[in-house]
């Protein structure tokens, strides 16, 4: 099938990336994907090389349009312009249309998930959407999990990794990565304790790096591509993500995260990083260790007093391990969708 996916970058590149990797995914699998996109210029360093079944096309306001595909997917609610919807109402079999929504652990996913919206105005009037939810639970639109990640991880050489990536890897030493808004005073603390290689993406991360604690060799490192991405994280003993796709891409690692949730203005990040704390601690955590996790994070995301130092490794990768394996026991999103398109159709 054809697929129009829509894409509107907002800020950073979470709007973007999810889109690629759906885009990617759903091209590995035999779809072809077109992407509209508004501003595609992070896919220079994102994915250099582009890939085979899927084409990206700017999305320039209101214009010409080719007849849609078989499916939309508009990704986050960013409405595909009139003309475009026009000729999803006067084709002969409408598409199906998908808005995508944002990731979220909170409960009223899994009661939207799959919920039509039917349109009375505008062009599409007479088409239907569907709401489409990733999460966390097998009631949900699942995460993006692309065929042989699994293997592709276990097959991951850590150390000749990081040779090419112009830095080395001493025996002990304790490797983290830093992807992030903005940086907690306490983080040069928290690392204080034992030798470590500390990766820093571009942006927050490397900036204002003032005096590190001796243990720490801090090693800048610039935009990777999105699968490169993915070995920084498996690299890594220890991986601070932020937002939407280096957050789940963090869970598939299976080591330790830290996450730092998109702020927005109404606050209501707060409850969103609460229900995902509530979901990831309910795995076999003791209460000890689960308040140990529960104080970093709230600290990391600006809530609260940072701990003194940072939870004990081996029940962490132990809860990660064990949440990892809870997912990969779900069905991914991409199969979820074909799935749900086959239905629509
Ligand atoms: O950039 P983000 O903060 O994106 C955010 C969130 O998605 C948020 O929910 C959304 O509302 C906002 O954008 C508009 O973080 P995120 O989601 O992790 O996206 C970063 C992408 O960049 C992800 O696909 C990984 C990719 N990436 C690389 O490819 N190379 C890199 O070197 C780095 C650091 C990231």
């Amino acid at each position: 099938m054809l697929w129009d996916l829509f894409c509107r970058v907002i800020d950073n590149h979470g709007d973007l990336g999810v889109a690629w990797r759906l885009a990617t995914d759903l091209a590995e699998r035999g779809e072809r994907a077109r992407l509209w996109v508004d501003d595609a210029s992070a896919l220079a360093w994102m994915a250099p090389e582009g890939a085979a079944g899927v084409e990206v096309l700017p999305w320039r306001g209101e214009g010409e349009f080719p007849p849609p595909g078989e499916v939309v997917v508009e990704l986050f609610g960013c409405d595909p312009p009139q003309g475009f919807v026009a000729g999803m109402a006067a084709a002969a079999r409408p598409p199906v249309w998908i808005n995508l929504e944002y990731l979220s652990a909170e409960d009223y996913v899994e009661r939207s998930h799959g919920l039509p919206s039917p349109q009375f105005s505008g062009a599409g009037a007479g088409l239907t959407k569907h709401f489409f939810y990733p999460g966390f639970t097998t009631a949900t639109g699942g995460l993006l999990r692309e065929r042989g990640l699994a293997r592709r991880r276990a097959g991951f050489d850590r150390a000749a990794w990081l040779q090419a990536q112009g830095t080395s890897w001493q025996p002990r030493e304790r490797v983290v990565s830093l992807f992030c808004y903005r940086r907690h005073a306490a983080l040069w603390h928290w690392l204080a304790d034992q030798p470590t290689l500390l990766l820093a993406t571009p942006g927050a991360a490397q900036a204002d790096i003032g005096e590190l604690p001796p243990s720490v060799r801090l090693h800048r490192l610039p935009w990777l591509t999105q699968r490169d991405y993915d070995h920084l994280l498996w690299a890594s003993d220890l991986n601070f993500v932020r937002g939407e796709d280096s957050f789940v891409r963090a869970q598939w690692a299976g080591v330790p995260f830290v996450w730092q949730i998109y702020e927005q203005y109404d606050g209501v990040h707060a409850g969103k990083l609460d229900a995902f704390m509530d979901r990831f601690l309910l795995h076999g955590c003791d209460a000890h260790f689960s308040a140990q996790v529960r104080t970093l994070w709230l600290a990391w995301n600006g809530f609260g007093d940072a701990p003194p130092v940072l939870p004990e490794a081996a029940p962490w990768c132990a809860a990660c391990g064990r949440w990892r394996q809870s997912l990969e026991n779900q069905n991914d999103l991409t199969s979820q969708l074909q799935g749900f398109v086959v239905a629509k159709r």
